[in-house]
């Protein structure tokens, strides 16, 4: 409970951990002066990253969008909220009336809240009647959530709360670098090696996280999926399966097996660079553990075959009965600040409210009572993320509202996407900073910051969390919500969006969300004030939420779990005499995606001011590449000049580099958009890439 009226409870606006924090407010400017971390949220227990650290910088920042804008004749300027308004409906009106509904766009992201992030889906699907409506999150987490709902049936991200960890005796960390993208999970692993867990990390990179380790898989970017099935070989071999949980509790074992063997441990050695002797011995700590989780983060997942790689991972779990019980578990790590609660109500573009389908008629017959809709009015399945953002290059898409994502730096391929943005009739873009994609943007609508406004947001662990209001907005900056509701109004369709608080869009959530896969219905804001969070599914008011998953059965028609046969595929590029390496990409720990937050922080661009090429020193060697000295990168995509970090923590046949800069420094106008069949996920962990010497200048690295 918060006692101190000028110390506010609330959440970080960045990654899924949200971590508890105190906004310090002066009580006689009533301005946010500082951060603390929240000791008695459960989640973080008072630890958080410098960049929720430095997180009340942006607040009252200099270059916060203040007032709507609007180009005119190449300039843009500013204008009153309702020309800004009255344009758009107009626009998107004229649009869709010439070339039909499907021909507006909608593109949100894993930043909005749930409230927000239902009514998006809402808006797009009844003010403006489109089936085109996705997010970022098609980008970020749809490989791993596929497969937990393959697997299990369900995908809640974790399917433990992170109190578990410290009960786990081995841990398999899959693509992911905690200590720079999720900082303060740190302490559970600590706490977990301390009662004994071996921690085994799978990454190219020798990162921070690898160092930590107890054994470092150095794979080849793109061949975990070989790594996961000899895994499961050297279980098999050496007997180290649970048979009677596989008998009670699991399908497909055998089927799963069958695939796995058709590249033997040897091979898959010979495929992912990494020692035979090594996967047995992971296979062997990992199988003698009394407990033990798989967790995987994007490393392993964003690739053109990221589902069955987080599958193969899954498998892992099922074959030695950890999950469901204390200590055990695992799943996809989520990353963006509501990553899951925005993946559950309906801004995917084949979803409808909680995780319901849009294509299944009862789901359909349900929300669309709930919304007082006929049923024939909801639209169908629309484009995912990138094929969204490709149709609008195509011209097949005219117009596009995006609120909470910033493409024009984080899609693949962004040379293509950004000439289709630019190409669009309309663009309106909702943001508090002044992106890449807003530049591109007809209209511009400035919005609310998360220490301004009042939410729900999902965290990694399924906990539903409050964030609230500590200060007021600068300018005329107004809320998403406010912006779609009016569009809504001038749409013609605003008897459909009545409500008159964000807590009104919350409680048409818990009744859409009633019954379905992620069901929020016992779920309130008064609950989570007085409970410090609760976890779905919750279908009750008297439910004390779900921390655990799957202790008993699994959320199948037969409760079964279904282990899936995968089988290894190189990834979409491999490497030739052309573009002889492999570029993969990622995150540093000052930067937050695609930059246009944490860009505009100082202390964090002290740091890191720039992007920089990591190569091998052998690699540099080969090369003529000096430490600070610049490089060219070139894909079939694009080319690229930045600064060499030469270091021997990566692997020689791969280069690494982060994708938080736009403009010149865009990494993303190399990566490859080849997608995941089942996730639509593009390949950004790895293309072929060729590195040149570039004469120019040398940097002094940090
Ligand atoms: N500081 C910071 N923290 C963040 C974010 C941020 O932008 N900055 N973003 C948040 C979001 S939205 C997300 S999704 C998460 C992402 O969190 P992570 O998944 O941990 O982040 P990445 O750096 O993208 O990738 C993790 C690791 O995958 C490795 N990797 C690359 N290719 C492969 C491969 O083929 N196989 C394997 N096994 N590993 C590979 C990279 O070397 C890297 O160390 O972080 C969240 N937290
Ligand atoms: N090469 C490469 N590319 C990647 C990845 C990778 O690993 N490698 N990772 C991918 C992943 S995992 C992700 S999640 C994506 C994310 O990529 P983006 O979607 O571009 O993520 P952000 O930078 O968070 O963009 C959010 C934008 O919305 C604004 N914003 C934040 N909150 C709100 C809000 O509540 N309302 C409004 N209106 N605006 C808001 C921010 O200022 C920012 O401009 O990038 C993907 N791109
Ligand atoms: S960015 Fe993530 S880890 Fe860092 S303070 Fe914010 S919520 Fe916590
Ligand atoms: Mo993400």
């Amino acid at each position: 409970m918060n006692r101190d009226p000028w110390k506010i409870a609330t959440h970080c606006c960045y990654c899924a951990v949200q971590c508890g924090m105190k906004v310090h407010v002066d009580p006689e400017t009533r301005r946010v002066v500082g951060v603390e971390g929240n000791e008695a949220f459960p989640v973080n227990r008072g630890q958080m990253c410098v960049k929720g650290q430095t997180s009340s910088e942006l607040l009252y920042h200099p270059e916060r969008l203040r007032y709507p804008l609007m180009r005119c004749g190449g300039k843009f300027e500013r204008v009153t909220w309702d020309d800004a308004l009255d344009y758009t409906a107009k626009q998107l009106q004229r649009i869709q009336a010439r070339y039909g509904k499907p021909c507006v766009g909608v593109y949100g992201g894993g930043a909005l809240t749930n409230e927000k992030a239902y009514l998006l889906g809402k808006f797009a699907r009844v003010a403006l009647q489109t089936p085109n409506i996705d997010y970022n999150g098609r980008f970020c987490m749809s490989s791993g959530a596929a497969a937990s709902i393959k697997t299990f049936g369900l995908d809640r991200g974790l399917t433990m709360p992170l109190a578990d960890i410290p009960r786990a005796k081995c841990i398999l960390l899959c693509g992911s670098n905690i200590i720079e993208t999720l900082p303060p999970l740190m302490q559970y692993f600590k706490e977990a090696k301390k009662n004994g867990c071996t921690l085994i990390v799978i990454d190219p990179r020798q990162s921070a996280t690898a160092k930590s380790a107890d054994l470092h898989l150095a794979v080849r970017p793109g061949t975990d999926l070989a790594l996961a099935n000899a895994l499961l070989c050297s279980l098999a071999e050496e007997n180290l399966l649970d048979v009677p949980f596989l008998t009670e509790r699991v399908r497909g074992f055998e089927e799963a097996l069958i695939a796995a063997r058709e590249t033997s441990p040897a091979q898959a050695a010979e495929i992912c660079g990494v020692p035979e002797k090594d996967i047995r011995r992971a296979a062997r700590l990992f199988g003698k553990a009394a407990t033990g989780m798989v967790l995987t983060a994007r490393g392993a997942e964003q690739h053109s075959k990221g589902t069955d790689t987080a599958c193969a991972y899954l498998n892992l779990l099922l074959a030695t009965g950890k999950i469901g019980k204390p200590g055990c578990g695992g799943g996809p790590l989520t990353g963006q600040g509501n990553g899951q609660g925005g993946r559950e109500h309906g801004q995917k573009a084949d979803q409808l409210p909680g995780y319901r389908k849009i294509d299944n008629p009862e789901h359909r017959a349900y929300i669309a009572s709930v919304w007082g809709v006929p049923e024939e009015e909801i639209p169908g399945a629309g484009k995912s993320a990138y094929e969204l953002l490709d149709a609008v290059a195509q011209k097949q898409i005219r117009g596009l509202v995006v609120i909470g994502s910033n493409p024009a730096v984080s899609a693949p391929n962004t040379k293509h996407v950004n000439q289709g943005l630019e190409g669009l009739e309309f663009m309106a873009v909702a943001d508090f900073f002044f992106s890449e994609t807003a530049q591109r943007a007809d209209v511009v609508f400035p919005v609310t910051q998360w220490a301004e406004e009042d939410g729900t947001v999902t965290n990694l662990e399924g906990r539903v969390i409050l964030r609230r209001r500590a200060s007021d907005p600068p300018g005329e900056a107004r809320s998403d919500t406010f912006i779609l509701l009016e569009l809504a109004k001038r749409l013609g369709r605003g008897e459909y969006f009545p409500y008159q608080h964000t807590r009104e869009i919350f409680e048409e959530l818990r009744i859409a969300s009633k019954g379905g896969a992620a069901d929020y219905s016992g779920i309130t804001w008064g609950r989570i004030e007085q409970e410090g969070g609760i976890f779905w599914p919750c279908p009750d008011i008297r439910h004390p939420g779900t921390p655990r998953m799957f202790t008993e059965k699994f959320a199948t028609p037969d409760g079964k779990a279904q282990m899936q046969a995968v089988r290894y595929r190189p990834s979409a590029e491999e490497p030739d005499a052309e573009y002889p390496l492999r570029l993969t990409t990622g995150r540093y720990l000052q930067h937050y995606l695609s930059g246009n937050q944490t860009r505009r922080v100082a202390p964090l661009v002290k740091v890191k001011p720039r992007p920089l090429i990591e190569v091998h020193p052998d690699t540099a060697k080969r090369y003529g590449l000096t430490e600070g000295g610049m490089a060219r990168l070139t894909t079939r995509r694009g080319s690229v000049v930045l600064s060499v970090k030469v270091t021997p923590t990566i692997r020689p046949d791969t280069i690494f580099a982060p994708f938080h800069w736009g403009g010149e420094q865009c990494i993303n106008d190399l990566t490859n958009p080849a997608l995941d069949p089942t996730s639509r996920m593009p390949e950004f962990k790895t293309c072929a890439v060729r590195i040149e010497r570039e004469a120019t200048e040398t940097h002094t690295n940090r």
